[in-house]
């Protein structure tokens, strides 16, 4: 593996030693060098930079301390190795390095071998971590998301319902719900086969994601019902919306007749409104749209 370090010292005598030291490893690919922090900063946002090589005085250790306090308040640099190095051992300086979240501090005149063992270190364990948080971020998606659909489920509905109604809330918007029922699906099921009832599931999701906005939550809420959380969204907007998605699905060929009702359910929120109160809404409309016939809007 080859690595893109950037050097950050004041002068460029302490720079050439920071690479050599680097140098000596073998590890290093690539070097950034820069004088000061707030460009360190900036270049850590333009190039995928595998680590922070300081040269650590006495007199800049304020600057350094400001940027490490940066990198480590940001989640995509929190696991971002920063040496320092120094002249000596001075472990008062350590101390003072550690305590502001540096990774380690190595003095320049350290033997090369015993860098090239810390530094591999460093970077080997940013990787184990880097593997790790994409790990618990896939499971984080698969715990919130259908695995027949690939929408969201209704775990994530139930938390993203509060929060849109908190934000609404704060800002004195409007907030619709659309609540979408497939009909007759039971004679599908019963008449078609329930495999013929999962490709219907998910041509209908493919039709509610292409129909809303990318602000729109689209949910599967259970069996053949589907979600949709509308924000700052008026009740004869997503009159249109509804409109349009119950002509898609309608409009569908799927090997057989297949259409929907859709609840709409609407508020201009205050902080009274609660989550159940919407589904009620939208539920009430939905059976509505069902006792009317089906294939229709109500809100
Ligand atoms: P209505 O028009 O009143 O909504 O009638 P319906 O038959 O759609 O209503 P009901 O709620 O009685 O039936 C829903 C059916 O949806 C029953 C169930 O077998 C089916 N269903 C639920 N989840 C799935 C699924 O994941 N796959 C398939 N194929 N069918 C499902
Ligand atoms: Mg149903
Ligand atoms: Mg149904
Ligand atoms: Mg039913």
């Amino acid at each position: 593996m080859a690595y893109t370090a950037l050097i950050l010292g004041d002068s460029s005598a302490s720079r050439e030693k920071v690479a050599a030291c680097l140098e000596g490893t073998g590890l290093i690919q690539r070097k950034l060098y820069c004088k000061d922090a707030r460009r360190a900063i900036r270049w850590l946002s333009e190039y995928d930079i595998d680590i922070v090589c300081c040269d650590w005085r006495w007199q800049a250790r304020e600057e350094i301390a400001d940027m490490v306090g940066v990198l480590r308040r940001r989640p995509e640099w929190h696991d971002l190795p920063v040496l320092l190095f120094t002249r000596g051992d001075d472990r008062e300086l350590w101390m003072a390095g550690m305590e502001i979240g540096v990774s380690e501090c190595l003095p320049l005149e350290l033997a090369m071998q015993e860098h090239r063992v810390k530094i591999r270190w460093h970077l080997k364990n940013r990787e184990r971590i880097q593997e790790l948080h994409k790990a618990q971020s896939q499971l984080a998606r698969i715990a919130l998301s259908d695995s027949l659909t690939g929408l969201f489920n209704r775990a994530y509905f139930d938390a993203s319902i509060g929060q849109e109604i908190a934000r609404c809330a704060r800002r004195n918007l409007s907030l619709t719900l659309l609540m979408v029922d497939l009909d007759h699906f039971k004679t599908i099921n019963d008449t078609y086969g329930h495999l013929a009832g999962d490709r219907a599931l998910e041509a209908v999701a493919q039709v509610l994601t292409a129909q809303s906005r990318t602000s729109d939550t689209v949910c599967r809420f259970g069996g053949e019902e589907f979600a949709i959380i509308l924000p700052e969204t008026s009740g004869a907007n997503a009159l249109v919306v509804a409109e349009r998605i119950r002509k898609k699905i309608a409009a569908l060929d799927v090997g057989f007749p297949l259409t929907a009702s859709i609840g709409v359910g609407s508020a201009k929120v205050t902080n009274s409104l609660t989550p159940d109160h919407l589904i009620a809404e939208a539920d009430g409309a939905l059976y509505e749209a069902k006792r009317r016939g089906r294939n229709r809007v109500e809100s």
